[in-house]
């Protein structure tokens, strides 16, 4: 199913008014504060994030899976969702894709629904947590860590491979997560396992392409729950440090211990040019996968705002590269990644209406009381009229997901794949 602009066009007719009120509003307000609206808005309208494949049908828990009904069949279908999104929200202008999940068959066809759809392709995944059918060797032990060089050359030669399938498509960078850790105290060396994780990712490192980057992601458990390899961004960084300049942190949100201070890894990636990625979800006991901004949204905001002074100030960071990283087990996965992408924009918008001159005098008076209110009222602002005039000026929906309920997109999606399609790569 293909959104048209002209359908989204004429479901803003709807709104259009209650929208402009709203926004002229808030911008004459905002131009009191000298605030430069129309850069804001231009921001927010560039700022795209990409939706990973393995997200576009139901998630599900080791416990179950309920199936959602019209879930994409195949890769073709994930881009078609991916479209619908983009459509709507003009924020989800990438896709990532998850090697072997989602193999590209005919790379022709898949780059011709990429341009149909205005995507391009955000990094490839790695997956060295699976034994895939008719592998030689098992990851039962670890991948790029096993004690066994078998399995290691295995891991490595994997990932060389989907650089190889990012190459065919124009990706520029390879995302490297690892399952391999010990469950049980005692299993494993420590040690032997970081030298060997470090020893195959240069591998990889130095087979990329040398325009490519290789970003490491880290968690601190899960699979495995006595210890992880790469559990923290301290072995990540020191990781990516050993690979060389390419090589770099990759931050999911929700691949941290509770009440972790996320902006301040944040803060200290980017000031030493580490911070590759992100994932973004929101948890409220691990790595949850909800949606974006559901249960922290404050907390969310706080990390965007070391985001935006890192991408203002320290040049010496790449420019990062988004990507949602949810699943979704009981809401329809558009509706929940439309959702995902609202609260990010929310909280970029929030972040950059932090009055940062002030907020520096404040700082330097040691007005800690001030400091807290310059933060905080940037924060309790309602920026959705900005979002609104974002997605407007791109084509898109004033209101993403009631607009996507007008069209009927999921019944159509039914209609087209059926009632018990279930996603591939699942
Ligand atoms: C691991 C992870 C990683 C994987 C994805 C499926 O928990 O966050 O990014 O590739 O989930
Ligand atoms: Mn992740
Ligand atoms: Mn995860």
């Amino acid at each position: 199913m293909i959104v048209n602009k002209s359908d989204i066009a004429s479901d803003n007719q709807k709104s259009l008014q209650d929208h402009q009120d709203k926004f002229d509003f808030l911008a004459n307000s905002l131009a009191k504060s000298e605030i430069n609206v129309d850069d804001l808005v231009n921001k927010l309208a560039n700022f795209q994030v990409a939706i990973p494949s393995w997200a576009l049908g139901a998630g599900g828990t080791r416990f179950g899976r309920f199936s959602y009904g019209g879930e994409p069949g195949t890769l073709e279908q994930k881009m078609d969702d991916v479209g619908v999104i983009h459509s709507l929200t003009q924020t989800a202008g990438a896709i990532s894709l998850h090697i072997p999940w989602d193999i590209p068959t005919d790379y022709e066809a898949i780059k011709q629904k990429a341009a149909q759809h205005d995507l391009i392709f955000d990094a490839v995944n790695s997956n060295t947590f699976q034994d895939q059918k008719d592998a030689k060797e098992s990851y039962r032990y670890g991948s790029l860590s096993n004690t066994s060089d078998a399995a290691r050359d295995q891991a490595v030669q994997h990932n060389i491979d989907v650089i190889k399938i990012g190459e065919k498509l124009g990706s520029k960078s390879l995302t490297v997560w690892l399952a391999d850790g010990i469950n049980f105290p005692g299993q494993g060396n420590f040690q032997s396992a970081l030298q060997h994780t470090e020893d195959s990712l240069k591998k990889i490192y130095n087979s990329m392409p040398e325009d490519w980057s290789l970003f490491i992601e880290y968690k601190p458990y899960e699979p495995n729950f006595y210890s992880t390899v790469i559990q923290d961004w301290g072995t990540s960084f020191m990781l990516a440090n050993a690979c060389g300049d390419r090589a770099y942190t990759l931050v999911d949100l929700g691949h941290h211990l509770p009440n972790t201070n996320i902006e301040q890894i944040v803060a200290t990636l980017m000031l030493k040019g580490k911070l590759g990625g992100f994932h973004f979800n929101d948890s409220k006991y691990g790595d949850d996968d909800l949606t974006v901004g559901s249960i922290k949204p404050y907390a969310l905001f706080l990390i965007f705002n070391e985001l935006v002074q890192g991408m203002q100030h320290n040049p010496q960071n790449p420019y990062p590269a988004w990507m949602i990283d949810a699943s979704h087990n009981i809401k329809d996965p558009l509706e929940d990644l439309i959702q995902s992408l609202e609260a990010i924009q929310e909280a970029y918008a929030k972040a950059m209406l932090i009055d940062q001159n002030k907020l520096r005098e404040a700082q330097a008076a040691h007005d800690v009381a001030l400091c807290q209110e310059i933060i905080q009222s940037a924060y309790r602002i309602d920026v959705r009229p900005l979002l609104e005039k974002a997605r407007l000026a791109r084509g898109g929906a004033l209101s993403p997901i009631q607009t996507y309920r007008n069209l009927k997109v999921r019944e159509t999606l039914i209609k087209e794949r059926g009632l018990h399609s279930v996603a591939s790569g699942l």
